[in-house]
């Protein structure tokens, strides 16, 4: 691997910092310059199926390919887990930026042997160009990440359009309306059911959070929470879904059954000091019990800094909230680094639960997480449960806990009231006396 390409992974601000200053320098000297997002899409599957080491090499693979691409002047950045992004310095125009996603598209279609596997890199392309589609980084950032998910849903490469934007969610410039969004009540928090296995009563809830925009629509977290996290309004956010969240539990009608409520936080929440107190805070506010409040946080999330995450969790658990390692099976926990998680709670990824019907290597992994929180006294929760013969096949493998459409999608305040209160009294209904 060359100095071309920055391997280690350098931090999202950093690599904003290097596309600002190419972006400066081509406009300085009247050039184009071009971005190319690179994903690899099975990245994480390979992780969690062939081991580490494989996903190690895989990415090795990825970087030397995109190299051969590259021009002196250009420059490879690993801005994510799974993303490389290609700065292409003094393109003529569109259609050169057009060559090089078909070059890299093709050089992917090639094999590579991996830890004695024959394997595709899957990718994903999008492409945008700098003056045409945006002249700081984190516009001309949005407008390769929209191209990147055209790609993704198409199999394909894709450079930016304004239609682009359009397709892929009519997003770009939505940064300065988050603050409106919050100070207006465009914010709201869904809830989607979690029910103890085998008996499908339910005893908690995730809270997942919606942004209902008066002009475009609902915005999904996954477009806004990644947002908030670049712009400096994610503690916001947070404050608001644990305020919320605590405050509605309070409303339900759950006639004196044991009950949870789960937010979501990122990594820069988690390694937050002051974030126990502030939840300590906010369970004392609303006076609910800790044990009713549970943090879902993502393995790779833990990764990043582990010395400040995990001290913020062991102070959550001191408080007794319980801790649930969202997404697991995806990241890039060893064993070691695992048995010192504070964690109540494993939540199976979706993606997994998704497939373990049909593909043995996918329930395989099911089971072992399954085993291993049973092994170390965490409950167990699969998530994406959307039939009854995943849910069948789950009570069989011993998990307990389910989650997914087959029960319920994520509901308002007002309909999880609802919900609840048929669902727990035909559980009572049907309950040995
Ligand atoms: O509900 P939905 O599929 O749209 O959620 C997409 C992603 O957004 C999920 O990974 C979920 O964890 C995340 N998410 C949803 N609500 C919140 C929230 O309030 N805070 C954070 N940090 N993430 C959230
Ligand atoms: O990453 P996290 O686990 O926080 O993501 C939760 C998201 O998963 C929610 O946005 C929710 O909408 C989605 N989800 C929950 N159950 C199902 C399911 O059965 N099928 C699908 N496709 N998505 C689900
Ligand atoms: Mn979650």
């Amino acid at each position: 691997m060359s100095e071309k390409t920055t391997t280690s992974k350098t931090g999202f601000t950093a690599y904003i910092e290097v596309l600002g200053h190419y972006i400066e320098e081509s406009l300085a000297k009247g050039e184009q310059l071009g971005l190319i997002l690179v994903d690899l899409d099975n990245l994480r599957r390979v992780n969690t199926t062939m081991g580490y080491e494989a996903g190690r090499q895989m990415l090795v693979e990825a970087a030397q390919r995109l190299e051969k691409i590259c021009r002196p002047r250009d420059r490879i950045i690993q801005y994510s887990d799974q993303g490389f992004a290609l700065l292409l310095a003094g393109m003529h125009n569109e259609g050169h930026s057009e060559l090089a996603a078909n070059k890299i598209w093709r050089m992917f279609e090639e094999h590579v042997e991996i830890v004695g596997h024959r394997i595709v890199i899957e990718v994903s392309i999008g492409i945008a160009l700098c003056p045409a589609h945006g002249k700081d980084a984190s516009v001309l950032m949005q407008a390769a990440e929209a191209a990147q998910c055209v790609a993704t849903a198409t199999s394909q490469w894709c450079l930016y359009t304004p239609s682009v934007t359009a397709e892929a969610t009519g997003l770009v410039g939505i940064e300065a309306e988050l603050d409106t969004a919050l100070a207006e009540g465009q914010l709201e928090m869904h809830y989607q059911p979690k029910l103890c296995l085998p008996d499908c009563k339910p005893n908690g809830v995730e809270a997942l959070m919606r942004w209902f925009h008066p002009d475009r629509g609902p915005i999904r977290p996954d477009i806004f929470i990644g947002m908030a996290e670049r712009i400096g309004k994610i503690e916001d956010l947070t404050w608001f879904a644990l305020n919320t969240s605590l405050r509605q539990l309070r409303e339900w009608p759950l006639k004196g059954n044991p009950f949870n409520v789960a937010i979501n936080v990122t990594p820069q929440i988690v390694q937050k000091e002051e974030f126990s107190q502030l939840v300590s805070n906010a369970l004392q506010v609303w006076d609910v019990e800790p044990a009713q409040l549970t943090i879902e946080v993502t393995e790779t999330a833990l990764m990043t800094k582990p010395e400040e995450s995990f001290r913020t969790l062991n102070a959550l658990r001191e408080l007794g909230v319980r801790i649930s390692i969202d997404d697991f099976g995806t990241g890039y926990s060893s064993l070691a680094y695992f048995k010192n998680i504070p964690a109540t709670e494993l939540k199976i990824d979706r993606s997994f639960v998704f497939k373990m019907l049909d593909n043995a290597g996918d329930r395989q992994i099911v089971q072992t997480v399954i085993d291993l929180a049973q092994g170390f006294g965490l409950k167990v929760v699969a998530e994406g449960i959307e039939n009854s013969e995943t849910e069948a096949a789950l009570i069989a493998m011993g998990c307990d806990t389910a989650q997914g459409f087959y029960y319920s999608k994520p509901l308002s305040h007002h309909d999880i009231c609802g919900w609840l209160a048929q669902r727990l009294s035909s559980c009572e209904a049907i309950a040995p006396a």
